[in-house]
C-alpha cells in the first residue's frame, strides 16, 4: 500500500494568509516516518508549482484569484487521478481549501465515490452568495456545481449530492443554509455531535457517503478546536476535541475504505510550535488504519 504525498502550496483561496506553507510544516512534522510506521509506503511526489499569490490579481471580487485555482486545481486532478491508476492512495497536502476541487474531481475521475467534509465551516457559498469572494468558501458548492460553477467544466464532479456528507460544521453563511436545505447535503453541525456523540454521527455519515470506490476523506484543520489546532486559515471557537477528531477518523477507517485523503489550512504561521501540523498528522495516520493495540 503506498501513499503518494502530493503538496498544493496555494494560498489563492482567502487571499495571503500563510497556508501555502502547509506542505512544508505538515512533511517538517515528521509526514513520512509516521506513514512509514504504519506499514505504508510514503511516496512524496513533492509539491505543484504554485506561483505566489502576490504575482497574481485577484481579479473578479466575487471570487478571487479563480483562474490561477483553475490551473492549480485541473494539474492537481490529473496527479490524483495519475496516482490512483498507478494503485497509489493519494494524499494531497494544502493549501487552501480551494485545492480539494483538484482531489475530488480526480479521485471521482472514473469512479463511484462518496465524500467526507470536515469542517469548521459549510464551503458551500458561490460567487452569487460568498460574503469573502474566497474560493476557499466555495470550494464544495464548486464540486457539486451549484449556481455559476454547473458552467465551469474544470471543477465537474458529476457525484450525487446524496454522496456528500458535512460533518461538524459551526460558522455558515445565510446562502450555505439555503444550499444546504435547497440541495439537501447531509449535514452534521457541532451541536449533533454535542448532542449525540462523535461516534455515532460520523457513523451515520459513513452510511450516507458509502460510494463503490470508497470515500474521500477533506479535512481542513479548522474543524478542530482552535486551543488544539490554533495554526489554521480561519479559526472558530468550539471546535471538536483532540480526542473526538481522532475518535471520528478511527470510525472512517474502520467502517470505510478511504480512497483519497487531504490535510488543508494548516498555517504555520500562526500555529504553536508546529502543532497543527503534527496534529494534521496524527489524524491522517487514524484514517489509515493506526492501531492503538
Ligand atoms: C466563509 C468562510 N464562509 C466564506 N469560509 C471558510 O468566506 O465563505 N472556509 N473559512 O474554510
Ligand atoms: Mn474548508
Ligand atoms: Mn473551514
Ligand atoms: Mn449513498
Amino acid at each position: 500500500d503506498t501513499i503518494r504525498i502530493l503538496g498544493a502550496p496555494t494560498d489563492y483561496g482567502a487571499s495571503r494568509r500563510g497556508v501555502d506553507m502547509g506542505p512544508s510544516a505538515i512533511r517538517y512534522a515528521g509526514l513520512a516516518a509516521t506513514l512509514s510506521t504504519l506499514g505504508v509506503d510514503p511516496l512524496d511526489a513533492g509539491d505543484l508549482s504554485v506561483p505566489p499569490v502576490e504575482a497574481d490579481d485577484p481579479g473578479r471580487a466575487d471570487a478571487k484569484y479563480l483562474p490561477a485555482i483553475e490551473s492549480v486545481c485541473t494539474e492537481l486532478a490529473d496527479r490524483v487521478a495519475d496516482a490512483l491508476a498507478d494503485g497509489d492512495r493519494p494524499l494531497v497536502l494544502g493549501g487552501d481549501h480551494s485545492v480539494a476541487i483538484g482531489s475530488v474531481v480526480g479521485s471521482t475521475r472514473d469512479a463511484d465515490i462518496g465524500v467526507l467534509w470536515f469542517d469548521a465551516h459549510g464551503d458551500l457559498n458561490t460567487p452569487a452568495t460568498t460574503p469573502s469572494g474566497n474560493v476557499h468558501g466555495m470550494a464544495l458548492a464548486a464540486l457539486l456545481g451549484h449556481g455559476e460553477f454547473a458552467s465551469m467544466s474544470w471543477t465537474g464532479t458529476g457525484i450525487d449530492p446524496e454522496n456528500v456528507a458535512l460533518v461538524g460544521v459551526r460558522d455558515l453563511d445565510p446562502g450555505e443554509r439555503e444550499a444546504i436545505r435547497d440541495h439537501g447535503i447531509t449535514t452534521f453541525s457541532i451541536s449533533e455531535i454535542d448532542r449525540r456523540g462523535v461516534t455515532s454521527v460520523v457513523e451515520d455519515a459513513l452510511d450516507v457517503v458509502t460510494g463503490r470506490d470508497g470515500v474521500h476523506v477533506s479535512l481542513d484543520l479548522d474543524w478542530i478546536d482552535p486551543t488544539e489546532a490554533p495554526g489554521v486559515g480561519t479559526p472558530v471557537r468550539g471546535g471538536v476535541t483532540y480526542r473526538e477528531a481522532h475518535a471520528a477518523l478511527e470510525r472512517v477507517a474502520d467502517e470505510a475504505t478511504v480512497r483519497s485523503l487531504e490535510l488543508v489550512e494548516v498555517n504555520p504561521i500562526l500555529d504553536d510550535h508546529n502543532r497543527t501540523a503534527e496534529l494534521a498528522i496524527e489524524l491522517a495516520a487514524s484514517a489509515l488504519g493506526k492501531q492503538i493495540l
